[in-house]
């Protein structure tokens, strides 16, 4: 690597180049350097915000010489990277994660102290970067984390979003939604105002004679953004690795004609085209598994895509090899299909740009790009509408036209006189109007296709592209079941139990070989180890009960059972199964004689999670369980027998206090819905057991832990479209009973007005139940009487929990990432010296 100083001045730069502290003495000072002069306060006005500023920036130096240290080291190893492209990455916070992985967490506690702090209290100052709705993005996060934890040269690309997905308040037992304004104070970012690509939009397509005749085509007009680097830190677990988050924030173009306009006075529409330039990246899309097709989104998808490819392509050509090495030293991962113009952007590159003939530029795109997809529901697979597209990005729309008819031909050749067959793979729908059909162009574009667990891979293979299949022949479909980095998940979260297994396995090297966890088994029927392993659950369960306390005014017993539902609200995640569940628990109750009542085992239901903001039924679903808990949580009847819990603000940095005292959480979505879930992991990883349908991964943890350590209810897939048909045709079908008494307590007013509910109940008895609520409630209803049951012996509870922590090994993110190295990129690592 060149370098711009002279080799006689390097000495001096070696001389004073910083390593970084490491003991309690040189953090304090450093801490203490930054809260002085950095941020200009002092010991007379240091509050705890000024105190974790001060700590993160300190360990901000040091993660920045680490930092610069492996990027120096890839470019010099000169070998493929992974560039890892998703709109969202919900890292959640940053510091305790660094001081964890670096390894310095004690020394900060210590020097914390000293200086008249707890660390506790100054962690939970930061603002979570919650730049993600839900499942895709934290694996997105998950999968940084492994990534440089295992040494592999790795990017992740995304978009610098002002607003992050919204806080969530619950006032009156509505969601209302706050602006999540994140970028006051961020330490962890690294604006580089040097590293700058201009995007380009609208406009039109100019055709003209090449140089050897053929006819060539150049993108011309339209308007230009300014995309500027911003770029954050990845430290892996215990090495030197410190990979790079680059998000691109958007800003006007400094051209002639803005400054032509303000110098006329046009004031105003000099600013509005500023404005408009910084919309693109000011807001996270706050949808889960649901496309909403707005052009603010398409300019949103290309702004990422073409910048990070810029960026890509301009490192490959420093590098000076031939363009046919571009897949030997580039691999890159389209997160779902928001990426999938980055297909059509590297190809326009090739051919419109550096003048390379069609066949051999779209040889090297499909060998560079792997498409993940995270969702068979059909609103949540994307599709841009082609008048948009062409007005928007004229020269993509030729391109994607071109890839459609080389692909049709291709098919035609396969499938001689297969009309049909044409129809149903074009990447063009002929609707009205025509649509483009993102996850058909992202699978002909790319040399692997993934699920991310195994029934999901099956269904995929099966629906949306089993054409696709017999086409390209079933090795280009794979599965990477989907994992948690057990740093955060495991050893941040719930920091007492991985010391409790660190002191059984011999140290923490389960960290990072997870399949070590496997013998924790021998300790299932430990007596002293079950006892610790049980304050450790309840002390969690204590700080819980805390966090609800504080935030609900709702005081819950730690000793009661505390069953968790939290993740994004959604009609196939069923929420709505599980509160009916509670109504038909607290209608049993109110009917038990006080005999019956001795013998039951308390409960607290827990919910939490956001719902999109123009989703109705969702939120209305929160309505019934906030009005539920309202009633419940009141009635001196019932006392500690129930309680109905809604956590508001669901977010990572929540999801680090909650996962770690579930007694069961509920994971209970219609078969063949959830492609496959993470925190039905990270519940089992910290040591509580799941009730759940068979679904996503549920199924797999089923075969890793035990058919015996899991509550699983309800209907297969394989049956799920007979049920709707029924539903749909069949005639009028008898409610249960119980589901039946359910209904009527909601309609007669028991939770407030009924009219609010009338939809949800709808829904369900009237229009065709497309989420099988009826069909599943008395399984569900069942198995949770089982859960009562086996919660009473909490021996063999606890032994079961043991049981399947220690069968955990699998669903570590660093097992996924591995596969896809191995599998789909053909990446090798580079380990530190
Ligand atoms: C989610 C899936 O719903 C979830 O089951 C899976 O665990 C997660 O992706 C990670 O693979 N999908 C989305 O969040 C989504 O928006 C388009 O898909």
């Amino acid at each position: 690597v060149e370098s711009s100083i002279p080799e006689p001045q390097r000495d001096a730069w070696k001389k004073h180049t910083k390593k970084g502290f490491t003991t309690k003495d040189e953090f304090e000072d450093e801490t203490v350097r930054h809260i002085e002069t950095t941020l200009a306060r002092s010991l007379f006005n240091c509050d705890e915000l000024a105190a974790y500023s001060g700590t993160a920036l300190a360990f901000r130096d040091r993660l920045i010489v680490e930092w610069n240290k492996t990027q120096q080291r890839q470019t010099f190893a000169d070998q493929k990277r992974v560039y890892y492209l998703s709109l969202e990455f919900l890292m959640g916070r940053a510091l305790d994660n660094a001081m964890l992985n670096v390894g310095l967490k004690d020394v900060a506690k210590d020097g914390l102290k000293d200086l008249g702090f707890r660390i506790e209290d100054v962690i939970s100052q930061e603002h979570d970067a919650a730049l993600g709705n839900g499942g895709l993005g934290r694996l997105a996060a998950c999968f940084l984390d492994s990534l440089a934890t295992m040494n592999y040269p790795a990017w992740g690309y995304a978009l610098r979003y002002r607003y992050g997905i919204f806080k969530q308040q619950i006032i009156d037992g509505y969601q209302v939604e706050i602006p999540d304004y994140w970028l006051d104070f961020n330490p962890w970012e690294f604006p580089r105002h040097d590293v700058t690509v201009e995007i380009q939009f609208y406009g039109w397509v100019r055709k003209y004679q090449g140089e050897n005749g053929k006819t060539k085509a150049s993108w011309e007009g339209g308007e230009i953004v300014e995309a500027v680097a911003y770029d954050a830190p990845i430290p892996g677990y215990k090495t030197a690795t410190t990979n790079n988050l680059r998000l691109w924030s958007s800003k006007a173009a400094s051209g002639e004609f803005d400054f032509q306009k303000f110098n006329n006075g046009e004031y105003e529409s000099s600013v509005g085209d500023q404005q408009r330039a910084e919309t693109i990246s000011a807001v996270l899309y706050p949808n889960d598994n649901l496309d909403r097709g707005k052009e603010l989104r398409l300019k949103q998808q290309y702004f990422w895509c073409a910048a990070s490819l810029y960026d890509i392509v301009r490192r490959f050509k420093k590098s000076e090899k031939a363009w046919s090495a571009f897949p030997d030293m580039v691999a890159i991962q389209l997160n779902d299909t928001h990426p999938t113009l980055a297909i059509v952007e590297l190809q326009r590159i090739l051919i419109d740009i550096e003048a390379l003939e069609w066949d051999e530029a779209w040889t090297i795109v499909t060998n560079t790009f792997g498409y993940t997809n995270h969702t068979v529901m059909p609103e949540a697979l994307e599709k841009w509408s082609v008048p948009l597209m062409q007005n928007l990005l004229p020269r993509h729309l030729q391109i994607i036209y071109d890839i459609n008819m080389n692909f049709l031909q291709m098919v035609e050749r396969k499938f001689p006189k297969d009309r049909e067959m044409l129809s149903r793979v074009s990447i063009i729908e002929e609707s009205q109007p025509k649509m483009v059909r993102m996850a058909y162009l992202a699978t002909i574009g790319s040399h692997k296709v993934n699920g991310v667990a195994e029934l999901h891979s099956d269904l995929i293979r099966t629906t949306v592209f089993r054409d696709f299949v017999s086409i390209y022949g079933p090795d280009k479909f794979t599965n990477v079941t989907n994992g948690i980095t057990p740093r955060r998940w495991l050893h941040q979260a719930n920091p007492r139990l991985s010391e409790l297994i660190a002191s059984k396995l011999g140290g923490y090297e389960f960290l990072t070989d997870l399949t070590l966890l496997n013998k924790l088994e021998q300790f299932a029927d430990d007596k002293e180890f079950k006892k610790e392993w049980q304050e450790i659950k309840y002390a969690n369960k204590v700080r819980l009960a805390q966090h609800i306390g504080n935030t609900t005014g709702i005081s819950v017993n730690p000793k009661a059972l505390f069953d968790i539902q939290v993740k994004r609200i959604h009609e196939y995640k069923r929420q709505q199964l599980n509160i009916l569940g509670v109504i038909h628990r607290y209608l049993t109750i109110k009917a038990m004689s006080p005999e019956e009542r001795k013998k039951l085992a308390p409960r607290v239901s827990i919910f939490g999670g956001k719902a999109a903001p123009g989703y109705w039924m969702a939120k209305t679903v929160i309505h019934l369980v906030c009005s539920v808990g309202e009633v419940v949580n009141h009635d001196k009847d019932i006392g500690d027998l129930l309680k109905v819990i809604y956590i508001e603000d669901y977010n990572v940095s929540k999801a680090e206090i909650i996962t770690p005292a579930s007694d069961i959480s509920e994971h209970i979505s219609t078969a063949g819905t959830e492609a496959s879930g993470t925190s039905n992991m990270k519940f089992v990883l910290n040591g509580g057991l799941i009730i759940g349908t068979c679904d996503g991964a549920n199924i797999e943890i089923t075969r890793e832990i035990g058919e015996s350590n899991i509550f699983l209810f309800g209907n297969l897939a394989e049956d799920v479209e007979d049920l709707r048909h029924a539903h749909t045709y069949g005639n009028s079908f008898t409610l249960d009973p119980d589901l039946s008494r359910v209904f009527t307590a909601i309609r007669s007013g028991t939770f407030g007005d009924a009219a609010r509910f009338n939809a949800l109940c709808n829904s369900i008895v009237d229009h065709g139940d497309y989420y099988l609520v009826s069909d599943d409630f008395s399984s569900y209803v069942k198995t949770q009487e089982l859960v009562d049951e086996a919660y009473k012996d909490q021996e063999e509870w606890v032994a079961k929990c043991i049981q399947s922590v220690s069968r955990m090994g699998f669903f570590s993110s660093d097992r996924c990432i591995q596969e896809y190295a191995d599998m789909i990129w053909n990446v090798e690592p580079l380990v530190p010296q």
